[in-house]
């Protein structure tokens, strides 16, 4: 052909590859086929089979497949996998709206899906592939559950739940955006209901203490973002005794140095202690009041700069270190379901407290000689160290002396003791869903809580007799009345399987886990294949998954470790997170009339120029505007490298243009490392640059039969074939190559020709300059003190003598000083 068809050269390499098993892993299981190369574990985040693949998919699969292609091309054997997120609502809601089981829409797009991806190039090896919707994967999650169940790690509870009334569903609290359901955008409701959770909150210091091996490989951003939502504060348990009441009332502070300057105690107007604690003169106001609080946020209430209020409760609390009585208030600034939903009030050093004082005359006592100006009077609370007054028998000890002092007492009267508590909270995973895997659970009324027995997993969901929207909020899986009843597995009386599905969070928690043997059947994966090929080297996808998803995974992972079934305690050693593509400085949204269907652009540049678009419009992380980029422009640079592989000749014999060597060596050893560090964008930079360079050794320089020309050719291909793989091979082949560029290696680098700039030394005897050397700028004294004594010039200059000083200033001077 004399022209670049993008189009024309897809199928041919597609079927190329698939003959040659080209990006199969060798020895996908421990040593069955032994392989000397280094394994490395690549895994994107998978696909949820929504429709067909967009933008966003093309951003995350063009880094990760340029660094799977850059890996085996370096040697590795590189484990690509694919497989499907393909459980969750978006499934129902389509299934719902068209009358259909929700498995026909999921597997329609998931064929959909997979046919794209082939014609993306995406080097996948296509054996992992399976779908968490297949009841050969679901089974295991059932599995796990019973298993995290028989460790205590399940368990069940009445809680106030997160109520999406549209959606008809718990959502969890990751799901919940600003008081709003993440999917429908509605008021979420608090309601009272019987759940499952998985009690992540024991793993809550490990989460945070097994960051230390996660400093440096994951992005910062993430870091700050999971160590704050695990929230830890060092702190008190504190027991206030309230009068008129029997039982204590505990409250949390991370400032119990500050417990003599507690003039008033704050319980969250919707918690039930508020209701509780309230007398009858009080009734009508706190009920005016808790209608008010209801009907706002938790993050309204938190925010700093909002007004406060409150209603005092009619009752007194007694400080258990100086006795002093304060009055009890309600307030909507303390939350109901954090710490105890009770707090001893500080103003004098909280913010908050000090607002609240302020707004309802309450008084404010020092405690805490901090060189502040009063916050009576300015309004600031005094935050800072110093030293206690104010507070009897603990006077004079600074802030850290006196947390632990004060800790020490509470603990030793009964009152209190120094404690830790974080903000994680237990993971609920309880769904009133249909599309999801169904919790191996049967109730019994004589024998409660019974586990469906392990031989007969999978349960699988019902394929008939169900509605997916049942009237009330049953959940789907209650009407399906012929499953649901069933004899128990313990007494054979009459017994109903628990009808709540598993948050498809579960199914992604592992799935990294079983893509080394995916059809594994003695367990939820195969110790070996694991063993060979985990933690993954390299894990890319996006950063909205920071507290969820990443949380629930390095939780699982620790949890399975604790059960002897995996030897590591965190799954993802290195993480990348995509930056979105947006349009126009926008977030590409149906609603927006801006989204950029990825078909069309496939149908207009094909897959490689889409790709390189991709890659070359900034560094990874950062979103790419699609606004900005120049599909167009990707294509030219693309049929540059193609017309320049066919004008490059079979080579003269001979070691070719040393000036255009050194160019192509020094790109090619910058490429590398730019690799290695997934400087995506500037790689591709760089290739551009060689383009040029031997354009111009063909057309004006050493010629088209140059040997350098070819050696430069080649390597440039070979490079490319991480970010334009068909474009590459239709190169490599007009190269005069039969074999495929995906077999041919990374180009290596000879160090010789890295040409390094040199700068002048004087070497001097006794003050006289005697010789000049060429060095590295950068030449250790060592070296330069050795290079100058070994000068011939230096040796005559010295006639014999011994030498008896050598003053050394790299890189500019050596001075020789003889002996007399
Ligand atoms: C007295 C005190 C004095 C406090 C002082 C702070 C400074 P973190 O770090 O976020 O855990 N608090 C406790 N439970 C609360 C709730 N349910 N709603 C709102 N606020 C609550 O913060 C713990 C501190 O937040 C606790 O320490 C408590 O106020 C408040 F100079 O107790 B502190
Ligand atoms: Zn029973």
């Amino acid at each position: 052909p004399d022209s670049y068809d993008p189009h024309a050269i897809v199928d041919k390499w597609l079927i190329a590859w698939a003959e040659r098993g080209s990006f199969a892993a060798n020895g996908l299981l421990s040593d069955e086929r032994p392989d000397g190369r280094p394994p490395r574990y690549i895994v994107s985040m998978f696909s949820y089979p929504s429709g067909d693949l967009h933008m966003g998919h093309a951003e995350v699969y063009s880094i990760s497949d340029a660094f799977a292609r850059f890996s085996r091309l370096r040697g590795h054997n590189v484990l690509n996998p694919i497989g499907w997120d393909s459980f969750g609502l978006p499934a129902e809601n389509a299934a719902f709206k068209r009358n259909l089981d929700p498995s026909v829409w999921t597997y329609d797009n998931i064929a959909m899906q997979a046919e794209s991806f082939r014609r993306l190039g995406v080097s996948f090896d296509w054996s992992t592939r399976f779908h968490t919707s297949d009841p050969e994967y679901y089974r295991w999650n059932q599995w796990l559950f019973l298993k995290l169940y028989d460790n205590d790690l399940a368990y069940r509870k009445a809680a106030p739940v997160n109520w999406c009334p549209v959606d008809q569903t718990v959502l969890a609290n990751e799901q919940v955006i600003q008081g709003k359901c993440e999917r429908c955008g509605s008021d979420v409701e608090q309601r009272n209901l019987t759940q499952w959770f998985f009690r992540t909150s024991r793993y809550a210091q490990r989460l945070l203490d097994d960051m230390a091996q996660l400093e440096g490989k994951w992005p910062n951003e993430i870091l700050t973002m999971q160590r704050n939502w695990i929230g830890r504060s060092e702190g008190a348990h504190i027991d206030f005794e309230i009068e008129g009441r029997a039982e204590p009332v505990r409250v949390f502070s991370t400032r119990p140095d500050t417990l003599f300057g507690a003039t008033f105690f704050v319980v969250a107007a919707d918690a039930d202690l508020a209701d509780e604690l309230c007398t009858d003169d009080r009734r009508e106001e706190f009920e005016t009041y808790r209608k008010q609080v209801r009907a706002s946020t938790d993050i309204e209430r938190m925010a700093t700069d909002r007004p406060k209020t409150g209603v005092f409760l009619g009752r007194y609390a007694i400080n258990p270190l100086s006795g002093e009585r304060i009055p009890v208030y309600a307030a909507d600034y303390v939350l109901a379901h954090y710490g105890t939903g009770a707090i001893m009030a500080v103003p004098a050093h909280d913010q908050r407290d000090l607002d609240f004082a302020r707004a309802q005359g309450l008084p404010v006592r020092i405690v805490v000689d901090t060189g502040e100006p009063a916050p009576a009077e300015t309004g600031v609370a005094a935050a800072g160290d110093g030293v206690l007054v104010n507070s009897g028998e603990f006077d004079g000890l600074s802030k850290d002396d006196a947390i632990t002092a004060t800790s020490v007492r509470l603990r030793e009267l009964g009152h209190g003791e120094a404690t830790v508590t974080y903000r994680l909270r237990d993971w609920l995973l309880s769904r009133q869903r249909f599309w999801g895997t169904p919790i191996p659970i049967i109730h019994c009324p004589s024998c409660g809580e019974v586990k469906v027995p392990l031989e007969d997993l999978p349960l699988r969901l019902p394929t008939s007799g169900y509605e997916l929207r049942p009237r009330g909020g049953k959940s789907p899986l209650e009407s399906a009345e012929d499953w649901v009843a069933v004899p128990c597995p313990s007494c054979g009386g009459a017994a109903r399987r628990d009808t709540d599905t598993m948050d498809t969070f579960v199914d992604s928690s592992w799935y990294f886990l079983r893509y080394p043997n995916p059809d594994y059947e003695d367990g939820p994966f195969d110790p070996a294949g694991v063993k060979r090929w985990l933690p993954a080297d390299e894990y890319i996808g996006g950063k909205e998954h920071a507290t969820g998803h990443l949380m629930y995974s390095r939780f699982l992972t620790k949890a399975l470790y604790d059960l002897g079934m995996v030897g590591f305690t965190e799954p993802f050693t290195k993480l990348t997170c995509q930056g979105q593509v947006i349009m126009a400085g926008k977030a590409m949204s149906k609603s927006l009339g801006n989204l950029v269907n990825l078909q069309d652009q496939l149908a207009q540049f094909g897959p490689d120029a889409v790709r390189v678009t991709m890659l070359f419009a900034g560094p990874p992380e950062d979103d790419v505007d699609w606004a900005d980029v120049s599909p167009t422009g990707s294509v030219k640079w693309l049929t540059r490298v193609w017309r320049l592989s066919g004008d490059v000749a079979a080579s003269r014999d001979g070691a070719g243009d040393q000036a255009v060597r050194k160019q192509v060596h020094r790109l090619i050893d910058d490429a590398t490392t730019l690799m290695e560090n997934k400087r995506l964008n500037v790689v591709i930079a760089r290739l551009m640059e060689l383009t040029s360079v031997l354009r111009k050794a063909v057309d004006s320089g050493p010629g088209a039969s140059d040997p350098a020309v070819r050696e430069g050719a080649e390597a440039l291909v070979r490079m490319l074939s991480c970010f334009a793989p068909f474009t590459a091979e239709e190169a490599w082949s007009r190269l005069g190559h039969t074999s495929l560029v995906d077999e041919a290696g990374w180009p290596e680098v000879d160090s010789a020709l890295l040409v390094q700039e040199t700068t002048t030394c004087v070497v001097q005897v006794s003050g006289k300059v005697r010789d000049r050397l060429e060095v590295a700028p950068d030449i250790p004294e060592d070296e330069l003190r050795e290079l100058a004594l070994a000068s011939g010039k230096v040796a005559a200059a010295l006639q014999g003598a011994g030498v008896s000083k050598v003053i050394v200033r790299a890189p500019g001077l050596v001075n020789v000083v003889p002996m007399k």
